[in-house]
């Protein structure tokens, strides 16, 4: 049994999710994993992508590393990936979403190379992230929440801390 609930982040890449997962563990305790940070440090991965300019995650060592501190619950899982974690490990899953401009601008301002910022935006219009949470875990677990301003991910920040209180009074013995 968890003491304290895993959560997963996830979206498109410039949604927020690491801005949402620091503030948030400051604010609960609760720890942020950031999925990419791992992935270089334990080096979950098969090399680095030109085509992709991404690592290329090698999923059973990134889950073997991560698995005793997320059974041991009060992860804040950050990443753009999310059905590669077990059901039995999440009990809820958050998925960002920004508006196209929105999204645009952040990733320019990032320097994303032009097809790789197309291809970003694609999958956020074609809402992908959103599917692939509803795919791969309970539909009552799984919260789509707009990550557009400051206000917005303030709101958002007090109704994931809400959730957390709730889930350990739910679960105190
Ligand atoms: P991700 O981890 O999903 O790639 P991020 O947290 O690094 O995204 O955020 C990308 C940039 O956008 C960063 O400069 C912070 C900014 N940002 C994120 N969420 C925001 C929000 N709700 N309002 C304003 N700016 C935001």
């Amino acid at each position: 049994m968890r003491s304290a609930p895993n959560i997963i982040i996830t979206g498109t890449p410039g949604v927020g999710k690491t801005t949402h997962s620091e503030i948030l563990a400051e604010r609960t305790g609760l720890r942020h994993l950031s999925v990419n940070q791992v992935v270089k440090d334990k080096e979950c991965h098969e090399g680095w992508s030109d085509e992709y300019q991404s690592w290329i995650v090698d999923e059973d060592k990134l889950l073997d590393v991560i698995e005793d501190d997320v059974k041991a619950g009060g992860c804040i899982i950050d990443w753009h990936a999310c059905d590669l974690f077990p059901r039995s490990w999440i009990d809820l899953v958050v998925v960002l979403r920004v508006d196209s401009k929105t999204l645009y601008d952040r990733l320019e301002a990032r320097n994303y190379a032009e097809a790789k910022l197309q291809e970003n935006l694609d999958s956020e219009i074609m809402e992908v992230l959103l599917q692939e949470a509803r795919e791969a875990f309970d539909e009552e677990i799984v919260v789509e929440l707009t990550s557009n301003d400051s206000e917005e991910m303030e709101s958002n920040i007090d109704r994931i801390e809400a959730w957390i209180k709730q889930w350990k009074t739910d679960h105190a013995d």
